[in-house]
């Protein structure tokens, strides 16, 4: 075979694999996991979220995203990873039982599903979605810009060829637009954690705005207990504040909108590493990075600040 074309079968399988396992997750524990598809993406891939419910209805809800950004594969990979580690825990974990019991949890592992499979197959480093622009040679919205709260205002491009591009409207792409009618049909999310990488940092809002949050200490608190929780695995040192005054201005973001929905715990992680790899984490980072996630993910779950 041409080597670009095994290149090509290779990466097409290793993307469907993330599909096969959520399908067979699902068969394997059919009363704790279902699939729900909540659009397509741009290209027509599914965009599929995992639903890890012990029954009930209108119980409270918990979002977890990986992937939003196509090149941050060790969020992909760390999804995964949390998937297999709810239905190992349920019923063995005191703490996950008991989140269970009260809550479903939502998880969108592939949140970005035609960068995803770009980043495989042709530029490693693509972050946008793959929708062409009208007028521009250039492809993609930043699906972290396009968000509507502080829709195109400063740290947002609005410029097509810009990574940072913010789309030609809020949730104007499928991608974001799916999450945005989800959240409101769910109604009842209490947490909402979009899951980005890198830079070891644990965010809170606002991103659009210098004007703290109403719920700023208590975000920063639970937020200090899940950076201390997530050290005391391998001394992995984060930090932690609004997205504003800890990485840079940043409008049209996820969690500025899930947050203004009323979702008061919205958080946004940047996984490892500083900077030393960035996108390009060594394969022997991921166990580590998504078990020392774990442990801050099951403070924020846990929703009782200290
Ligand atoms: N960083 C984020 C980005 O989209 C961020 C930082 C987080 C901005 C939350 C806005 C809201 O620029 C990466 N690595 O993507
Ligand atoms: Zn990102």
């Amino acid at each position: 075979m041409l080597s670009s074309a095994r290149l090509t079968v290779t990466s097409l399988f290793l993307s469907l694999q993330i599909y096969a396992f959520q399908d067979m997750l699902v068969a394997e524990n059919p009363n704790l996991v279902s699939k729900i598809v909540i659009g397509q993406s741009y290209q027509g891939r599914p965009l599929n979220v995992l639903k890890f419910s012990t029954g009930g209805t209108n119980k409270p809800g918990i979002w977890l995203d990986t992937g939003i950004h196509s090149r941050e594969w060790v969020t992909q990979a760390s999804g995964t990873w949390f998937a297999k580690k709810i239905v190992t825990d349920y019923g063995r974990d005191a703490a996950l039982t008991a989140i269970l019991d009260k809550m479903d949890i939502f998880l969108e592992i592939v949140t970005n599903p035609d960068g995803y499979y770009y980043t495989h197959t042709s530029n490693r480093m693509w972050r946008k979605t793959r929708k062409p622009n009208p007028g521009s040679s250039c492809i993609g919205t930043d699906p972290n810009r396009n968000w509507d709260a502080g829709f195109g205002g400063p740290g947002a491009s609005d410029s097509p060829c810009s990574e940072t591009y913010r789309g030609p409207k809020a949730h104007s792409e499928s991608e974001v637009k799916s999450i945005v009618d989800f959240v409101k049909s769910h109604g009842n999310l209490q947490a909402f954690v979009s899951i980005h990488s890198y830079s070891q940092m644990l965010l809170y809002p606002y991103g659009y705005t210098r004007t703290p949050c109403k719920d700023e200490s208590e975000l920063h608190n639970l937020a200090r207990k899940a950076i201390t929780d997530l050290a005391s695995l391998y001394g992995t040192s984060y930090r932690y504040g609004s997205i504003i005054n800890t990485i840079y201005q940043a409008s049209g973001g996820t969690i500025d909108w899930t947050y203004n929905q009323g979702i008061k715990y919205s958080y946004t992680f940047e996984l490892r590493d500083t900077g030393r790899y960035g996108f390009i984490l060594p394969a022997n980072q991921i166990l580590p990075t998504a078990k020392e996630t774990w442990l801050a993910l099951m403070a924020i779950m846990d929703l009782h600040p200290c």
